[in-house]
């Protein structure tokens, strides 16, 4: 793992980054500008823009992985899935509202949320170790709002910009992972009443374990462990589906019951 950017072009990157997520512009995929950028350049403005963040007090409250079904990676043109972290103002209640126009383009994903008992450190984490380490999972719904232009970007450019985190909602029912059929597990999204995506489990890397032990086993790259007690959202369930200002949405869980939201 190797970098072709100075510290200060990460930096300088990084504050970039996060500028478009705090101030809702669009910006250029930074591949453009920089063509020789590495996976652990784009790693490494992540966690600087985690950095920042804390710095200013900011908690980081879970994380994500993004990018996890096959249809997904292959709409999105890109090869591999990422993660990112969430922080603590991303979260936004059940039944509650999103704030649009703090947003550039949103989309949003169901997706089923794990939250660890016990640590998880890679190299060689299996979906077995996953699920041994998992506490209960609960419904989850992302939003996702790309800094880039069109959503238009490669896997470097989206893992530096966070890999899209905005905004999360977590509500329904938790239950052991054992009480659940995982792959199984369907989702129904509700725009403004209609049915406009449905999914099963399976979509998430063909378990959603697979994921969490995929996270481990990424971080585990840069020597950083899953510490017990992560919130993690595993990736969609569903495609991701564009939002507009004043949009409803319901996203049903089986069997989990569900999570409401409204973008004003
Ligand atoms: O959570 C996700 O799967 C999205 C990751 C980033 C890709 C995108 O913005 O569509
Ligand atoms: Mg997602």
């Amino acid at each position: 793992m190797t970098n072709n950017l100075t510290k200060d072009q990460i930096e300088g990157l990084a504050e970039h980054l996060e500028n478009a997520e705090l101030k809702a512009f669009e910006v250029t995929k930074i591949t453009d500008d920089y063509p020789d950028m590495t996976y652990k350049d784009a790693f490494d403005i992540q966690w600087e823009i985690r950095r920042r963040k804390e710095a200013r007090g900011t908690k980081i409250v879970g994380m994500k992985m993004g990018l996890t079904s096959w249809a997904k990676m292959a709409q999105m043109g890109v090869e591999h899935p990422c993660y990112g972290f969430l922080a603590d103002y991303f979260t936004v209640p059940d039944g509650g509202e999103v704030k649009f126009d703090e947003l550039i383009h949103p989309k949003i994903e169901a997706e089923i949320a794990f939250v660890t008992k016990k640590p998880l450190k890679g190299p060689g984490v299996t979906i077995a170790d996953a699920l041994a380490a998992t506490d209960f999972v609960l419904p989850a719904v992302e939003v996702i709002d790309s800094r880039y232009k069109d959503f238009k970007f490669d896997l470097k450019s989206v893992i530096a910009d966070n890999s899209s985190s905005t905004r999360f909602i977590t509500g329904g029912q938790m239950v052991r992972p054992e009480e659940i059929d995982m792959k199984n597990f369907g989702v129904v999204m509700e725009i403004n009443g209609e049915v406009v995506a449905t999914g099963a489990g399976a979509a998430v890397l063909g378990h959603p374990a697979a994921s969490v032990a995929m996270l481990a086993n990424m971080m585990g790259e840069r020597g950083e462990e899953v510490p017990a007690g992560t919130f993690i959202m595993t990736g969609g369930i569903t495609a991701a589906v564009q939002i507009n200002k004043g949009d409803n949405f319901a996203v049903r869980y089986q069997g989990l019951g569900t999570i409401t939201g409204r973008f004003v």
